[in-house]
Order: structure tokens, then C-alpha cells, then sequence
């Protein structure tokens, strides 16, 4: 393949889409070398191909807000890639969700989920909706009109959306609801479903669950234990939720979170009551973490900024895509950090990446390292088809097994010469080479 060309001609089709090229000059370039090595993957124009979505659908979300105004969204849903399983992939509500942003998520959605073990194939979807401010009932409303247009392009078998930022639990409540009512089925058609109609224990916490058990991997090979270290922390949603509550009990100290208004620098550390209380802030709907500094008093709120200034051991990226610098990252590499570990998608900055890469820190990139809550879909997916629940302990061994072999993955295509390992070629290679291989067996289609 031939990058640059490659990326010429994607400009000229999706001109000004920053995100979605930005991850895909990522992805090829890493995969580059291991691509050339396969005849078979140029002939059959797998590079073409895969850096185009199969299909999308646009449609408007028309809904009544609660002072009886008539209000227009657009919604999305991504077909990205099926070739080794049903299109699979979260919704984002949040008002910058657009065509760059859901492509850039469905494009890494393909090779995280080829990552997983499982068969899921990529896609994403959302709207740029936004949940800030809007009461329960509004919530619900919309929910229900975007499901009555998104329902005829999913299926159990076909398209299995999930949650991302802005669609949590109580949002695939009313998303499944609607479409039960319009399709007259129960099935696994959604992911992150409530305990009381199909959905599986550990998915709540499975994105930061699974991100802490790739990072004490990543840690164990560096000869580090996850005790006593000090963790930066992005975010305050479900992923900053799952990550921090599993890296408090194995005994690392987590000391900020941090939302659009600032962050929290909590120099005694999260423990369960404060853990608990981020579940609060989010519940709010107001996207602000300033009022933790209020609640516990010891801690402290800078406005405006971001955690990446305070010094830690690892920094784990939990908010939103590009969210950590250059700048940022150099600061961290000069405050001493040791690991990186990219739990949001996409969170770091390609110069942020160089920086690290340069400094021979070990990186994982979100497609490895977030990898556990859309493997922990997979795993309800599968409950689902047997009719069946499993206990919170055998899907927490199955998650625990994933992460395992994502981390020995990464290691088998991403070790260099030196003994460096670069998580994020690993993870590319990994995840494009078991799509691609299924590509070429399946034909031209
Ligand atoms: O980015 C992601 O992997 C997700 N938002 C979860 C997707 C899923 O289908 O569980």
C-alpha cells in the first residue's frame, strides 16, 4: 500500500473529517510494513476497502421538550465492517457527535473488537443530542424517537448498538423499550440492558475494569506492580467509574478526575464514598465536577484545566478523543510518569503518542486498552442467545482471560528490537490482520 496516496484520496472524499483521518493515517501507518508482506492484501485492495464504512444512515429525531417546544436532532448509526461478526459499537449523545467523529469511532471499532477474540464487527451511531440539562422525561422522549427511526437498520444478528458517552444504562433502557414495542421481539439487539431484561453483570464496569487489568499486564512486564502508584485520571463517567474503583481496590491511589469545567486533584485519594459519588455527579446531568471539591473538602478544583499537570506514575486518559496534547504529554514524560494507559478513544493526541514513544514509556492505545466493555457485549450477546445468565465472577474470568490475550497480542506485534514494546503498532497489526485475512477469504463484496 502506498500511505500517502491512500491518504490523498481519502482527503479528496471526506474532506475536513480531521477525526476519522486522523485514525486512519494512524492505523495504516503502523500496519504498513506487515501489510506489504501479504500480496494477497494488495491484490484484493483490502486497504481501500477497510478505511470505507459498508453504509450509513442519517435520519432526524424530531421530539417535545418538557415546555411543549417541538425540538430537531440528527441521528447516525455507522455500518462500519461485518467481516467477522454482526456490526457492533456504541451511541454517543453529545453535541459534537458528527459524520468525522463516528467514523473515527467506528473505524477503531473494527480492530478493537477483532481484538476481543469475539465475532463483532465495527460500527457506531449517536446523535448530537445533548443531555446536559435535560430531565428524565426529555431523555426518554428522545430515546424513543431515535429508536423509532434507528430500529429497521439493527438486528441480534445484524447491528447490536451499545452505550458511549451520553448513553448509559437508564438511556438503553428506553432505547430497547421502543424498539420491543416496534419490532414485537426480545432479543439481544442492545447491549448494557438493565439486570431485569437480559443484560449481563460486570458490563457496568467492564470498560474500566478490563482497562486496569491491561494496565497491570503492561505493568508486570515493566516489573511493576499496581500498589501504591499514582494515577491520574480523566473524566468522571461509567469508564473513570469502573477504572478508578478497580485500580483503589488493588491498592493504587487514584488522585484526580476531571470534567469540561476543570479537575479535581484529591492528593488523600478516591475511596469508595467518593468512587460512589461520581455515579452522583453523573446522574446530575450537569457535566461539572466542581461540586466534589465541596462535598469532600480536602480536595481541590482547578478551573479550566487539565489533570495531566499534576504528577503521577500513570496517567489514564478518561473523557473524550484527543484530550491529552504534545504539551501534555510532555509534561507528564517530565514529571516522571511510567505508563500510559488510553482508556477513551482515540485520547491522545498523535504528538502526544510521539512523545511518549520517543521517551520509550510504555503506551496502550483505547482500542487495547477499552477494549473489556465492548468484549463484556460480546459476552452478553452470547448469554443472550443461550437464554441464560451468567454470575458476576464467571464473566469477570472471561474478561480477565480477554484483556490477557489483547496484552500477549499486542506483545507478539508490537515487541521491538530493544525489548520496547509499542502497544499501539501491536494492537493495529492484531486487530487489521485478522480482519483483513477474513476479507481475503470471503471474496470481493
Ligand atoms: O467504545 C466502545 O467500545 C463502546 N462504547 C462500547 C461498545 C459496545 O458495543 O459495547
Amino acid at each position: 500500500m502506498n500511505v500517502k496516496n491512500l491518504m490523498a484520496e481519502l482527503e479528496r472524499r471526506h474532506p475536513g473529517e480531521n477525526e476519522y483521518l486522523q485514525a486512519v493515517r494512524e492505523v495504516l501507518t503502523t500496519v504498513e510494513e506487515a501489510y506489504n508482506l501479504h500480496p494477497e492484501f494488495e491484490a484484493n485492495r483490502i486497504a481501500e476497502r477497510i478505511v470505507e464504512p459498508d453504509r450509513q444512515f442519517t435520519f432526524k429525531v424530531v421530539w417535545v421538550d418538557d415546555k411543549g417546544e417541538v425540538q430537531v436532532n440528527t441521528g447516525y448509526r455507522i455500518q462500519f465492517n461485518n467481516a467477522i461478526g454482526p456490526y457492533k459499537g456504541g451511541l454517543r449523545f453529545h453535541p459534537s457527535v458528527n459524520p468525522s467523529i463516528l467514523k473515527f469511532l467506528g473505524f477503531e471499532q473494527i480492530f478493537k473488537n477483532a481484538l476481543t477474540t469475539l465475532p463483532m464487527g465495527g460500527a457506531k451511531g449517536g446523535s448530537d443530542f445533548n443531555p446536559k440539562g435535560k430531565s428524565n422525561g426529555e431523555v426518554m422522549r428522545f430515546c424513543q424517537a431515535f429508536m423509532t427511526e434507528l430500529w429497521r437498520h439493527i438486528g441480534p444478528e445484524t447491528d447490536v448498538p451499545a452505550g458511549d458517552i451520553g448513553v448509559g444504562a437508564r438511556e438503553i433502557g428506553y432505547l430497547y423499550g421502543m424498539y420491543r414495542k416496534l419490532a414485537l421481539e426480545n432479543t439481544g439487539v442492545l447491549t448494557g440492558k438493565g439486570m431485569t431484561f437480559g443484560g449481563s453483570l460486570i458490563r457496568p464496569e467492564a470498560t474500566g475494569f478490563g482497562a486496569v487489568y491491561f494496565l497491570c499486564h503492561m505493568l508486570e512486564k515493566e516489573g511493576m506492580s499496581i500498589e501504591g502508584q499514582r494515577i491520574a485520571i480523566s473524566g468522571f463517567g461509567n469508564v473513570a467509574w469502573g477504572a478508578a474503583k478497580k485500580a483503589t481496590e488493588l491498592g493504587a491511589k487514584v488522585v484526580t478526575i476531571s470534567g469540561p469545567d476543570g479537575y479535581i486533584y484529591d492528593k488523600d485519594g478516591l475511596n469508595e464514598e467518593k468512587i460512589a459519588y461520581m455515579l452522583e455527579l453523573r446522574a446530575s446531568n450537569n457535566d461539572v465536577v466542581e461540586p466534589y471539591a465541596t462535598k469532600f473538602p480536602g480536595a481541590e478544583f482547578h478551573a479550566g484545566r487539565k489533570p495531566w499537570e499534576v504528577k503521577v506514575d500513570i496517567a489514564m486518559p478518561c473523557a473524550t478523543q484527543n484530550e491529552l496534547s504534545g504539551e501534555d504529554a510532555a509534561q507528564l514524560v517530565a514529571n516522571g510518569v511510567k505508563i500510559v494507559a488510553e482508556v477513551s478513544n482515540m485520547g491522545c493526541r498523535p504528538e502526544a503518542i510521539e512523545c511518549f514513544l520517543e521517551a520509550k514509556i510504555p503506551y496502550g492505545p483505547g482500542k487495547a486498552v477499552n477494549a473489556g466493555g465492548v468484549a463484556t457485549s460480546g459476552l452478553e450477546m452470547t448469554q443472550n442467545s443461550q437464554k441464560l445468565n451468567w454470575t458476576a465472577e464467571e464473566v469477570d474470568a472471561k474478561l480477565h482471560q480477554i484483556m490477557g490475550s489483547i496484552h500477549k497480542a499486542c506483545l507478539e506485534y508490537g515487541t521491538e528490537p530493544s525489548g520496547y514494546i509499542n502497544y499501539m503498532k501491536g494492537a493495529n497489526i492484531a486487530g487489521f490482520m485478522k480482519v483483513a485475512k477474513s476479507m481475503v477469504e470471503q471474496g470481493v463484496i
